[in-house]
């Protein structure tokens, strides 16, 4: 017989367990990965990110906001909003580069870009990913100022935003994150055409992985293969106690959730959550591949993140001097508020589904891209009509058990035909396409 589930609005009485942390396994296998390094800022706090070029050096491996105070849980302290975008010179039209100005509505860097990976010299392209990628999937993303999570926090009633990823708030009250797991679940949403373009990169042979803060599972839904993805900070896949870590089934835990009641761990009657990582919490296992992927990278492509969490944000720096880096997002970020931005760095501002969709024309892959997009969502539409016929129904309509046909994305990727052996797109090789541009989109 299954326990009575307490309800959000009833607190679940827990006996006293000590939240024991993962750290000492992550650091162990982050040590083989990693140069022996000092250790990291304390668990459990909001850490202001320090100004250095690479994270990795401070051997951080828990989950930080940076570029503000770090303050306390459960303090309820007013949030101190971020910095590093003000003060700074703004990125769009008319940013001084060295000499050169260039015009607005440019797309300099993106045609330097696009040019490096039509010569082959891209074999590596590691996409670094945040919220902005989903939010033409209709998921806001944190701080989008209007739409964004932290410009409507009023209905999940928290004393300030990071509390509703902090978990020392979600132990006292996990029914903040809860409402926000609803509406965040995987299931609700469909991928856009920015996911089935990183899709692409996959069937061109060239993308090494995909490293996405990301937590709505949208990557996986379009069909990137799990051994070309990082969900640095975790996902709705699995879930498991917060305080003794004991995996509870997923499924179970979602139509708990979903049903406005607390999921509880079987062995310690802590509170149940998605293996979603809130600050303070250690980092995927997987996430560690960074140390072999980034110094192997020819391309970064930075999306749709304002490079604000630790020590996510500072992957970014960790790939070699002159390996070309592309900005496409909104806000000029992170070490692209520089000027003059690092050699090999570009930058291209606007909306981000315009701005993939004139890289995929410059590439010549639209049609790759638009075909891939629906033939993987028709198969995902028929499977969901067909999940709402009854087994005669499905007989009779001579469909399977599963009802969709296998969809044309997932078939075995095609590796890249005729791509001669070339040298890497490192921009220390005195191209044409080595100096740094800043652009925007005319839109914006
Ligand atoms: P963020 O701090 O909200 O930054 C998003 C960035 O994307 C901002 O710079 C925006 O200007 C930009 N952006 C948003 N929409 C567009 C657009 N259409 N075109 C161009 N630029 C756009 O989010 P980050 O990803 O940097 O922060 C990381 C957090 C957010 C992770 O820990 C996630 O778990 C968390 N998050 C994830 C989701 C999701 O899974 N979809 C949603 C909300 C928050």
């Amino acid at each position: 017989m299954s326990k009575p589930r307490p309800r959000w609005d009833q607190q679940a009485s827990q006996p006293v367990v000590t939240r024991v942390t993962r750290s000492s396994s992550t650091k162990a296998s982050e040590t083989q990965l990693l140069q022996p390094q000092a250790s990291g800022p304390s668990p459990d706090r909001v850490q202001p990110r320090k100004q250095t070029d690479s994270v990795l050096a401070q051997g951080l491996s828990q989950m930080t906001m940076s570029g503000q105070e770090a303050h306390p849980a459960r303090k309820g302290r007013p949030f101190k909003t971020s910095s590093s975008n003000s003060g700074s010179p703004p990125a769009q039209g008319g940013v001084s580069l060295g000499s050169k100005q260039r015009p607005r509505g440019s797309r300099e860097g993106l045609a330097s870009v696009a040019r490096l990976v039509k010569l082959g010299r891209c074999k590596n392209v590691v996409v670094v990913a945040g919220a902005g990628i989903s939010t033409p999937s209709g998921i806001p993303d944190f701080r989008t100022p209007g739409t964004g999570l932290y410009s409507n926090l009023k209905k999940y009633s928290i004393p300030y935003p990071e509390a509703i990823f902090n978990i020392d708030y979600f132990s006292e009250d996990p029914r903040p994150f809860f409402s926000l797991a609803k509406e965040l679940y995987p299931g609700f949403h469909r991928p856009n055409y920015i996911h089935y373009f990183i899709r692409v990169l996959h069937h061109k042979g060239i993308l090494l992985r995909m490293y996405t803060q990301n937590i709505d599972g949208l990557e996986t839904v379009c069909g990137i293969p799990d051994d070309k993805l990082v969900e640095a900070h975790g996902s709705f896949a699995t879930a498991s106690c917060h305080l003794c870590y004991t995996p509870f089934p997923a499924e179970d835990a979602k139509s708990t959730i979903m049903s406005d009641q607390v999921p509880i761990c079987t062995f310690c009657a802590g509170t149940v959550k998605p293996d979603v990582v809130f600050f303070g919490e250690d980092l995927p296992q997987k996430y560690f591949q960074h140390a072999a992927d980034f110094p192997k990278a020819d391309l970064l492509i930075v999306m749709g993140t304002s490079l604000q969490i630790e020590p996510f944000a500072s992957l970014v720096n960790t790939v070699r001097p002159g390996v070309p880096r592309l900005l496409l997002n909104r806000d000029a970020v992170g070490p692209f508020l520089k000027t003059p931005l690092r050699r090999g760095d570009h930058v291209q501002l606007g909306d981000l589904a315009d701005t993939v969709r004139t890289l995929a024309d410059m590439l010549g892959w639209h049609s790759d891209v638009a075909r891939l997009m629906r033939a993987q969502e028709d198969g995902a539409v028929s499977a969901m009509m067909v999940s709402s016929l009854s087994g005669d129904q499905r007989r009779a309509s001579g469909l399977g058990r599963r009802g969709a046909p296998e969809p044309w994305g997932r078939r075995p990727p095609k590796s890249r035909p005729g791509v001669p052996a070339s040298p890497s797109c490192s921009s220390e090789e005195g191209d044409s396409d080595s100096k740094s541009t800043v652009s925007s989109s005319p839109s914006n």
